[in-house]
């Protein structure tokens, strides 16, 4: 189902990675309600396997050894606590399920688990669910390794194990009725969607007949017969028999291509040019616009896993980051999601992060740190936060003011340098060249001084950036150093002085 049904006119989800159940319900409360986030995707809330090697790898909760709901992020209880508290406050929490597989092959046997349930992936068998051998696909998959070799085979893509994990039958009524338990035990909780992992890995027809087995959302929050919101991590940059079309009848898919093309662009790597994206959305190649979850980068390729490489535009390059987020944030195309990120200790070898395995900051025996806000509202202990950085904020809130406002009065130099409006609701300008911009534009909004909430904040009748005159014909003129620190302005209705 494609509506994630956000509250308040609220329309970008943050992806809180790792965080804990504590923390969010805290953040919900103090900050994503305040500025309009409308939703958080958490980290898996089930058990997961606990490594020690490397040492409680953030990968570990992409490892399920069951469906109690107790993580490296809380108890079921603090679970609740939280989905309640963020409800309360008109915040949806959109949950990360992991229901392609389990834990790795090679995962051993005993209670190394989140919740100290005991587990046997030599024998595969997982006791508090319970799945046993019969439940898993090995019988199915045709490859040497019994791991997917070949992503052109989609066989071996759905039947197979990625990297090792033990591929579950969901063709199986009982596994199908199984996941769907767990996944509902959620909706009854008050959950509004899911991101689906892993879906390419998945029969279209195995997850629409799990999917159909979901209960409508819980009415203490949202209307009646509301179904589930869904998106579905399938990666399909093209050159796969596999792809992301597949899945659309099911829900939302997320684009890949967006964050890969994008990031390029901004980096300005093969020649690329921001006015080239003149035609960005459906007009660029990606996926219909009502199926499209879009992001700048995921927990995944911020650190060299899944796709993009090194053109992702991550925290690690604040102010190419900032940038393509504006752009996103600013543009109709899509459901969008931030990325919230902690930081980790990169090093390099030939390109690749030896570290890219590092969990979040922790005590040093896998529990994770709380997350603490400084005086300037920026977090602490190693989390980045970039969902609180002023650029992003405010564009959060630009993209509920312009939400359902067409893309106009589009502007370029042929170059780097562009500017787009959303109906007379919102206007934003980028400069991403080597000199500067000095340009009238008409902004197709009305006459009147706003605040550019890229350098400042609108605070009572007060800003704390820069100022920018709209005359009564909408035209303004900017002024973008490519000094700036942030080389982009942006104004609305609600900057408005
Ligand atoms: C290793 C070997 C295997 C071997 C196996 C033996 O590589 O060849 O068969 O041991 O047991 C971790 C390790 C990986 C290890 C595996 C199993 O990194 O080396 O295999 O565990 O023990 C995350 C990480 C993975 C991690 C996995 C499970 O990215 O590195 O694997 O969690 O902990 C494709 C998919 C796409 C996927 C993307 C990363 O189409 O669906 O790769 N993205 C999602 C999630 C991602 C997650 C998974 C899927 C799996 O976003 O975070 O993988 O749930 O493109
Ligand atoms: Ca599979």
């Amino acid at each position: 189902q494609h509506n994630p049904h956000t509250k308040h006119g609220r329309t970008a989800i943050v992806h809180l990675f790792e965080w804990r159940w504590a923390d969010i319900a805290a953040e919900c409360e103090r900050f994503l309600a305040p500025n309009g986030y409308a939703g958080v995707q958490i980290s898996p809330p089930n058990e997961h396997i606990t490594l020690t090697s490397p040492w409680y790898p953030w990968w570990q909760r992409y490892q399920p050894t069951g469906y109690n709901l107790c993580s490296r992020s809380g108890n079921e209880n603090e679970l609740r606590d939280m989905i309640t508290r963020c409800n309360n406050v008109g915040v949806n929490i959109y949950v990360d399920v992991v229901i392609n597989h389990m834990c790795g092959a090679g995962g051993g046997e005993g209670t190394h688990s989140s919740c100290g349930g005991w587990f046997s992936a030599s024998r595969k068998d997982f006791p508090s669910i319970p799945f046993t051998n019969m439940d898993f696909n090995d019988h199915k998959c045709r490859t040497g390794s019994g791991n997917i070799e070949n992503y052109g085979d989609p066989n071996q893509v759905r039947d197979c194990r990625l990297v090792g994990l033990l591929d579950l039958a969901l063709e199986k009524d009982y596994v199908r009725g199984k996941v769907a338990g767990f996944m509902n035990k959620l909706v009854d909780m008050g959950v509004a969607g899911f991101r689906v992992d892993a879906c390419k890995h998945m029969w279209p027809g195995d997850l629409q007949n799990t999917l159909g087995r979901l209960h409508n959302l819980n009415t203490k929050w949202f209307s009646g017969g509301s179904r589930p919101f869904i998106y579905q991590e399938v990666i399909d940059l093209g050159g796969e028999p596999i792809t992301s079309r597949e899945y659309f009848h099911l829900g939302r898919v997320t684009e890949f291509k967006y964050g890969a093309k994008l990031g390029t662009i901004f980096r300005k790597w093969n020649g690329e040019k921001l006015s080239y994206t003149k035609s960005w959305g459906e007009g660029y190649g990606f996926m219909p616009e009502g199926n499209a979850l879009v992001f700048i980068d995921n927990h995944d390729n911020q650190r060299g896993h899944g796709a993009g490489g090194a053109a992702i535009a991550t925290f690690w390059d604040p102010r190419i980051h900032k940038m393509a987020v504006a752009y996103m944030l600013a543009h109709p195309y899509g459901v969008a999601r931030v990325m919230s990120s902690f930081r980790w200790d990169r090093n390099f070898v030939n390109g690749k992060d030896q570290n890219d395995w590092i969990g979040p900051p922790s005590h040093g025996n896998g529990a994770t740190k709380p997350v603490p806000i400084n005086p300037d509202q920026t977090c602490g202990d190693g989390w980045v936060c970039e969902h609180r950085w002023r650029q992003i904020k405010n564009m959060a809130t630009f993209r509920n003011v312009v939400n359902g406002q067409p893309h106009a009065n589009w502007w370029d130099n042929q170059s780097n340098q562009v500017a787009f409006g959303r109906g007379n609701r919102g206007f934003i300008v980028f400069n991403n060249d080597d000199w500067n911009l000095d340009v009238t534009l008409n902004t197709g909004m009305p006459g009147g001084t706003y605040c550019d909430v890229v350098s400042g904040n609108k605070d009572g009748g007060r800003c704390s950036g820069k100022q920018i005159q709209v005359g009564g014909d909408g035209r303004a003129h900017f002024k973008i150093s490519n000094q700036d620190e942030d080389p982009f302005v942006a104004i609305h209705a609600d900057s408005k002085l």
